[in-house]
């Protein structure tokens, strides 16, 4: 699916902004189908409140109703297209909208998706009214089963002695706030009848003779005798190579390579344009950026452009007051200031695939990106066909969406599942291999929490992906046993596997200005103490087999409340508002070191 972008014969509207809203608070949660708010404005079956889009709606109010609802909450808003729009496709877009989302125009479903990371569109001409207002209905239900992605459970409270009528809990197996609403931009945009419907790049590098061959394939939707146009630009906007076939190969000689930021080369996250034009009855233009380069998995190394690359990095989460899981642009950018200031040259995606537009930095600023699927929690009970099946649905999803970015360097199809277990075994197995099929340029893996003794899926990876917590979920108090169950932990996995490793997330929770000498768990020593002997044992392993190291996390995010979480999970280095604590400095002085060393 194209990422939607403005051309000559294309057109974007933007539908964010303040929209009506009502939650569905009704015992079954089904009012609002039986009553049909869809068929006419939300205002006019009951009362209703400005929401912001996109946000969360979690915690835009004052309300514990809607901080805490679970079930259908109900958005519309009021639109116009302008009649030069009538004799082109028009198509609805939704950047994402979680998890469940019913999309209604003027009154008549025009597309539903299941999944709440991943962007889903309609062509929605037939519904539209050219000469008068439009109104657009979404109906978003957050409500996660043993089916969905991330899986979850509702259980019913019928004890009435000491639970009142319908209360139930949502028990959540992944430990973030399960935050609802249309998270990304809402958009109509526009193409001709007849247009480009998907693009897909791969790129290689003949290192010898110093070429690049930017391999690509056009799918057109339509009428099928037009003349294609392929031409591959430079960021002087000079046209370096040129097709016109659906499916080819192009060659760019002295290519400038897509690098990641911290490697010493001039202009590394260099991008190109993919420029297609398709002319026939009407023009249709679409332009792509792409970085040309190679990824490539040995037994001991983690190659971009065949050379080393070490990931010194964080896991981060899409999280932030106020908005929630919302986009925000500020936010977006002081991310990336952080990312750079700490000297981070890579970050995974946990626990879901993040905005388009925080991908688009990454590619723009060369951070490589560890693209992970909603694929966390997901525990023995959740193995069966249709979770697997809506599994492979996501990875395709995830992958044309994410396919054609340079930044993205692997793909982690899920997070801590139980590996363990013997169905976990076929469930992985087609999971990785469609994954991998779907994708032959970049490798796989998922991160694994279990053990090298008792794991039965690591077999399938490219890269080995640990998450541990010594020191702080075992051995609390005691940093000093950390190097000691690195290094042994490590040569187990090296004794049974020929594969890179990376520690993809370790961390300890530390509230921000909170401090002892000597130190004591959730204190600001405490998180250097933990980290600092975490990485005086990959400094063991780096250049061996250890390609890369993830702090768990960037910055503090929320969760469900817990006793074991303080308003939220506070592993961050960075507060929830991106200040730093105590252990940023630590951080950003060990990965400043190591730009250009990988
Ligand atoms: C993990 C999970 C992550 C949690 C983290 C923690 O292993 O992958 O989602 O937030 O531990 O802090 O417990």
């Amino acid at each position: 699916m194209l990422y939607p972008r403005g051309s000559e014969s294309r057109q974007i509207q933007s539908l964010d902004g303040m929209w009506n809203f009502r939650i569905d608070a009704s015992p079954n949660r089904n009012l609002g189908f039986e009553q049909k708010w869809y068929s006419g404005r939300l205002s006019t079956t009951g009362p209703v409140i400005p929401m912001a889009v996109p946000s969360s709606y979690n915690d835009v109010t004052e309300d514990k109703n809607i901080r805490d609802f679970v079930g259908w909450a109900w958005y519309d808003r009021e639109f116009f297209v302008s009649n030069v729009s009538q004799n082109r496709r028009i198509v609805l877009r939704f950047g994402s909208a979680h998890y469940y989302a019913i999309v209604y125009v003027n009154g008549i479903e025009a597309v539903r998706h299941d999944g709440g990371h991943l962007p889903f569109e309609a062509d929605v001409n037939a519904l539209l009214i050219v000469n008068g207002p439009n109104y657009v209905t979404v109906a978003v239900n957050n409500t996660l089963s043993p089916t969905t992605l991330p899986p979850g459970t509702i259980s019913y409270k019928t004890d009435t002695s000491k639970y009142p009528e319908g209360y139930f809990v949502q028990n959540l197996q992944m430990d973030f706030f399960n935050y609802a609403g249309i998270h990304r931009h809402v958009r109509l945009y526009t193409t001709p009848k007849t247009y480009i419907d998907d693009i897909t790049v791969t790129t290689t590098v003949d290192f010898a003779s110093n070429i690049g061959h930017v391999n690509y394939a056009i799918e057109v939707v339509g009428d099928q005798s037009g003349t294609l146009k392929i031409e591959v630009i430079d960021k002087s906007g000079a046209t370096v190579a040129t097709g016109t076939t659906s499916k080819g190969s192009l060659q760019v000689n002295n290519p400038q390579l897509w690098w990641p930021y911290t490697m010493n080369v001039n202009n590394p996250a260099y991008l190109y344009t993919l420029k297609v034009s398709l002319t026939g009855t009407d023009l249709d233009v679409y332009r792509l950026p792409i970085g040309i380069r190679v990824v490539n998995v040995t037994s001991d190394q983690f190659l971009i452009n065949n050379k080393p690359f070490y990931c010194h990095g964080v896991d981060k989460h899409e999280d932030s007051d106020i908005r929630g899981k919302g986009l925000d642009y500020a936010l977006i950018a002081k991310d990336f200031n952080m990312l750079k200031w700490l000297g981070v040259n890579c970050f995974r995606t946990s626990h879901y695939p993040y905005a388009e537009e925080i991908l688009d930095q990454a590619d723009q600023q060369g951070v490589v990106i560890i693209d992970e699927s909603p694929g966390v929690g997901i525990r023995s009970r959740n193995f069966g066909n249709e979770s697997l099946n809506h599994h492979l649905e996501v990875m395709s999803e995830m992958y044309r969406r994410d396919k054609n970015r340079p930044a993205v360097c692997m793909w982690s199809v899920a997070n801590e599942p139980e590996s363990d277990t013997a169905n976990a075994v076929p469930y992985f197995k087609s999971v990785i291999g469609y994954t991998k099929q779907l994708d032959p340029t970049r490798p796989v893996s998922f991160t694994c929490n279990k053990d090298y003794s008792n794991d039965k899926c690591v077999q399938f990876v490219d890269v080995i992906m640990i998450n541990r917590y010594y020191g702080w979920y075992s051995d609390t108090g005691h940093p000093e046993v950390i190097q000691r169950q690195v290094n042994t932990n490590f040569m187990e996995w090296r004794k049974i596997y020929n594969k890179p490793l990376l520690v993809s997330e370790f961390g300890a929770g530390t509230v921000a200005g909170l401090h002892r000498q000597p130190s004591m768990a959730f204190t600001e020593e405490y998180q250097i103490e933990v980290l600092s002997q975490f990485h005086q044992a990959f400094d063991q392993h780096i250049g061996k087999f250890l390609v890369g190291e993830l702090i768990w996390n960037f910055a503090d995010f929320m969760t469900a409340q817990n006793p074991k979480r303080v308003v939220g999970n506070k592993k961050g280095i960075l507060t929830r508002q991106r200040q730093p604590k105590a252990a940023a400095q630590l951080v950003r002085n060990r990965y400043n070191s190591m730009f250009n060393s990988s």
